[in-house]
């Protein structure tokens, strides 16, 4: 064995062994129990940064201990490998999109591996290869055959000067990126998928998700912001006007209605009066985004309508408001400004009257300062009063039903996801439009279609809108000339569907049977910066893989580990900040196992990571520790030693009783993920090693180490594994198992008095005698200071639990 720990030499050759072994490859096999560890799949931006290696770092962890635990387990990897920052590099570099991503896909890949992660290669995908973008374009076009899909106007950012449609993160303070010009809206026909028809499912199914952080859950649940409530119908001059309200209860208190800008009685309204019309435009300028409108001045104006109220027949009037979305429910509120924040502070601007018809237990009738928004018991509501919020809701609702003014209704906040973009990386939409036929989808025996790849980038729009030999085609219907769509998918499509892919790369359909072997993914990791787009529409895909029959579970990832933020100063690691540190020149400098080590330590791994190089110093101590511990102890080293436990020394026992005291909470530990724990259990292990004198003793003692240590530091841990002659291969030893015999201990703590006053607690063996026991008290360290220049007088003992000593001058 050599003296000392040669890192980069012996990764080297440990990632060699794997790579001959083939250690890696995941094989279906039912007889065992499944494991599919899977992190979030980087974006191939050049180089790997903390965060990936965190990440990367802690799904390696769990993929190698569950081997270790004996799961037949699958562990890929990809490349997310689509999106805008490759067209931006394309033209800053003068590189088409497509060779300044394979080029970063190869070095990063280099990368991953320097860092010894157990990937099964075999099963790489990259999203912008088409051999798996065809399955999404297959896919989209089963949607669009089931009515799953479908294509409308929507609102775009348009630079007037370059031409083109600008994603969002191109407009820079309202200007477009390049160009400087002021950015317009402009709406334009784009292909939406219905996950609306699924909010209900995917709200009802995160129930289901018990292993996902709860934080999680809530942002989806709100984002899908489901609502019940009721329809309610107003009559403006003979036309109906429906407003949507979650407080059917407060329907008493209306004073006036408030509707959308782009509301058709709006519209109506502004053709007459050119204040009105004026009013609308301000509003159309204006943020939609619904952070915004909470935040934004409440301005409105008045129409010359009057609605009559479904109940008492009052005439209240109708404003146009800013803060009334068009796009949720109705776009028309009944406006309560006795019970509403919004409509209090609306109706305090333009001095609209206000109606308290709730009464709170406080009995609050103080609505000069803000609104009374708490849920109560009904006044000034005639037939209603007294009825609670439950009693109220279902009375009014039958009244409003009965009179054919209104419904109980459900809303969902979600809407469709638009799913095109105006961009040149991307998968294109497999559709076609012919003068004749119309939209068709492109003939499954075409598909895929396929993104050009040698291209120059010039500007912002996309080469595919002039290029001829890519968007000139027939029409699948009569055969005559027709034009491709030259918009490609949002790349969140992509990424809705690869853990799925990864099970059975190379089929030649979307998925085969290999998937309902692997799927679902038992354990996925990555960004809380995905809690909602990425995780939603992966469970959307997964349930729309189910209804076309390829899939037969309901959710993609049984358990889901978010992890937190590589910080460096307290501020995020970023290139922006340029307080970055490169993984490359750690693993050069430490050996890959050390950056391993570290990251797993120094943080739980939902918390964040202050990044220390002390801390890294620290990790790669404690390696080179381990190895010069187990080189200068070679001797005593041997799996053949067998222990008798009668023959061990105290000191020994002790050592047994440590180790596997501190092994029992570290396999607990594991389970949770609280991988820093362990590590530090490691370290204990280790420090208790170095009182053991027995060979056997020493021997358990390096076993357990190195396989508590494998799955954090895989490379010395095979190493050293081997070297001693354990075995082949640590990820077939098996994790190691508690030895309740070594729990027992034969030791007890007794409790040290010195004239009635607690002194100290030692560690007895209870085969002493009782005047041995007062020997070593009167020896120890510490109790011996309190008797300094005393005498003795007496020493009561009470066996097994303390020795009180009386002093006298
Ligand atoms: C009357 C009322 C009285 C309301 C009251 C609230 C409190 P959620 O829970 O988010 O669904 N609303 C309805 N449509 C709207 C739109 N298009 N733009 C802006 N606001 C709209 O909220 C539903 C409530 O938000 C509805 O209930 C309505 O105001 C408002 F004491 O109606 B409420
Ligand atoms: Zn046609």
């Amino acid at each position: 064995m050599q003296q000392t720990y040669d890192f980069t030499q012996l990764e080297k050759q440990i990632q060699a062994f794997w790579q001959d072994n083939q250690s890696f490859k995941a094989v279906k096999d039912t007889n065992k129990e499944k494991f599919y560890s899977l992190s979030m799949l980087p974006y191939p931006s050049g180089t790997l940064h903390m965060g990936h290696v965190r990440n990367y770092t802690l799904g390696d962890v769990v993929s190698r201990y569950q081997r270790m635990l004996g799961k037949n387990v699958l562990q890929p990897m990809g490349w997310d490998a689509f999106g805008l920052p490759a067209e931006n590099a394309a033209i800053k570099h003068q590189k088409a999109p497509a060779d300044w991503t394979y080029s970063n896909i190869a070095y990063m890949k280099k990368q991953l591996q320097s860092l010894g992660f157990g990937y099964d290669w075999d099963r790489e995908v990259a999203t912008c290869d088409d051999s798996y973008y065809k399955w999404e374009q297959w896919f989209f076009i089963e949607l669009y055959n089931k009515g799953l899909v479908y294509r409308k106007n929507s609102v775009v950012n348009w630079d007037p000067v370059d031409q083109t449609v600008l994603a969002n993160e191109q407009v820079v303070d309202g200007r477009g990126w390049r160009s400087g010009a002021l950015v317009e809206k402009k709406e334009i026909p784009q292909w939406f998928v219905k996950i609306t028809d699924y909010a209900d499912e995917l709200l009802q199914d995160l129930d289901k998700l018990k292993g996902w952080p709860d934080a999680v859950k809530i942002m989806q649940t709100n984002w899908i912001g489901k609502s019940e409530g009721t329809t309610i119908t107003f009559d403006v001059n003979g036309t109906k006007l429906d407003v949507f309200t979650t407080r059917p209860d407060t329907l008493m208190g209306v004073t006036y209605l408030a509707i959308a800008a782009e509301h058709p009685l709006a519209l109506q309204a502004s053709k007459e009066n050119a204040a009105i019309a004026k009013f609308i435009k301000q509003c159309q300028q204006t943020s939609t985004m619904e952070a915004d409108l909470a935040t934004q001045e409440k301005l409105g104006i008045k129409t010359p309508f009057y609605a009559t109220h479904p109940i008492t027949g009052d005439k209240v009037e109708v404003w146009i408001a800013n803060f009334v979305l068009m796009s949720y429910g109705t776009g028309a509120v009944m406006s309560v400004p006795a019970h509403d924040e919004r409509d209090w502070e609306f109706a305090h601007k333009y001095n609209i009257s206000l109606k308290q018809v709730i009464e709170t237990t406080e009995g609050n009738t103080d609505l000069s300062k803000g609104a009374i928004t708490e849920k109560g018991t009904l006044i000034n509501s005639g037939q209603f009063d007294g009825l609670d919020f439950d009693a109220a809701f279902s009375k009014i609702a039958e009244y409003l039903t009965t009179n054919n003014k209104g419904e109980i209704t459900t809303n969902f906040r979600i809407r469709d996801w638009g799913v095109s973009r105006q961009r040149y990386w991307g998968c294109p939409i497999p559709m076609i439009h012919c003068e004749n036929c119309g939209i068709s989808p492109e003939k499954e025996e075409n598909l895929p279609v396929k993104l050009p790849q040698d291209v120059t980038l010039t500007g912002a729009t996309s080469p595919l809108k002039v290029m001829p030999e890519f968007y000139e085609t027939t029409c699948p219907q009569c055969g005559s000339k027709a034009t491709r769509e030259t918009d490609t998918f949002d790349t969140f499509m992509e990424s809705s569907w690869y853990y799925a892919r990864y099970t059975c790369p190379t089929a030649d359909k979307m998925l085969d049977d290999e998937a309902n072997y692997w799927l679902p993914v038992d354990q996925y990791i990555g960004g809380i910066e995905h809690a909602i787009m990425h995780l939603l529409y992966a469970r959307f895909f997964h349930k729309l893989m189910r209804d076309a029959g390829l899939v037969t579970s309901s959710e993609p990832f049984t358990n889901l580990l978010t992890q937190g933020m590589v910080l460096k100063d307290g501020a995020k690691m970023s290139k922006s900040k340029g307080n970055t540190v490169d993984p490359q020149a750690l693993i050069e400098q430490y050996g890959a196992d050390t950056v391993r080590l570290f990251s797993m330590f120094a943080a739980p791994p939902e918390q964040s990571l202050e990044w220390s190089d002390s801390g890294v110093e620290g990790a790669h101590r404690f390696l080179k520790k381990i190895w010069s511990y187990i080189h200068s102890n070679h001797d005593k080293i041997d799996p053949k030693y067998t222990l008798s436990l009668d023959k061990l020394s105290n000191d020994d026992k002790k050592v047994r009783f440590e180790i596997y005291s501190v092994l029992k909470q570290a396999l607990f530990d594991f389970d949770k993920m609280q991988f820093n724990t362990v590590v530090s259990a490691c370290m204990k292990i280790f420090n208790s090693l170095q009182n053991a004198q027995n060979s056997a003793v020493i021997t358990e003692g390096v076993s357990i180490l190195l396989r508590l240590l494998a799955p954090f530091t895989p490379h010395i841990a095979q190493s050293l594994w081997s070297e001693l002659h354990f075995g082949d291969d640590i990820l077939n030893a098996g994790f190691p198992q508690i030895d309740d015999q070594a729990l027992i201990s034969d030791n007890f703590t007794l409790v040290v008095q010195v004239n009635g006053k607690l002194r100290a607690k030692i560690d007895v063996s209870s085969e002493l005698t009782a005047k041995e026991i007062e020997a070593m008290v009167i020896a120890d360290e510490v109790v011996s200071k309190f008797l300094e220049g005393k005498t003795i007088k007496k020493a009561i003992y009470v066996p097994k639990k303390l020795m009180n000593l009386v002093i006298g001058a």
